[in-house]
């Protein structure tokens, strides 16, 4: 496995914006531009405080595309009711990558992000997540169910890279959540399945 993995091709070196609040996307698609969104102090630092705002919110199916998030990542992107990210860099993770905080099918595709203290994906509903083609270099885990949840999330992982987890790559405590890995790149990547996973599979 690990054809064809590109990750994003938005680079770092575009122009830059600060965010001050969080750019709340609800319906069609918000297109970047390939800009460098930096999280402003109002929204958090980029540590490990959990009561950090998200640099981008997106909601009911909208689609966020040709994003990179500079180097306060703060608390990222937060989905709601599912969305489309589309072309997202995280050149510095903060407190994690993206977080589902509604359910829905929340699809991501051609991503790239770097250095998440502890998770890179946070899923806090019952919900579906689909990535395809990313790169995620130096995390804890790809991927943690909120500790303590018992509802039902299904995540597919297809073509990806991953190098640098000090944990692993899925992480639940739920018996009824499902996740797939497929067509990947492991490097140093950890326990690939972690917890009670109703299945958790590699392939390809
Ligand atoms: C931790 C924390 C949760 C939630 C989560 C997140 O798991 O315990 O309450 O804040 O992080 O969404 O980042
Ligand atoms: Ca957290
Ligand atoms: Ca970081
Ligand atoms: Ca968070």
């Amino acid at each position: 496995g690990g054809s064809s993995i590109t990750g994003a091709s938005c680079t770092t070196g575009g122009a830059q914006t600060t965010v001050n609040a969080t750019i709340r996307v609800t319906s069609g698609t918000y297109d970047g531009g390939c800009q460098r969104f930096n999280a402003g102090s109002a929204l958090g630092d980029g540590s490990q405080s959990e009561s950090q705002l998200p640099v981008f919110r997106v909601e009911n199916g909208a689609t966020l595309r040709n994003v990179v998030i500079g180097t306060n990542g703060a608390d990222g992107i937060h989905t709601y009711n599912g969305a489309v990210l589309d072309n997202i860099y995280w050149m510095n993770v903060g407190e994690d990558a993206m977080t589902i905080k509604s359910s829905g099918t929340t699809t991501v595709r051609n991503i790239e992000g770097y250095d998440a203290e502890d998770k890179f994906f946070q899923v806090n509903a019952a919900s579906t997540l689909n990535v395809s083609n990313c790169i995620i270099h130096r995390a804890g885990k790809v991927l943690r169910q909120n500790g303590g949840t018992t509802f039902q999330i299904n995540v597919t992982v297809d073509r990806c890279d991953i190098n640098t987890m000090s944990e692993g790559v899925f992480r639940t405590d739920s018996s009824s959540s499902t996740a797939r890995l497929t067509n990947s790149r492991l490097h140093n990547a950890g326990t690939v399945c972690i917890g009670s996973w109703s299945s958790c599979t590699q392939s390809g």
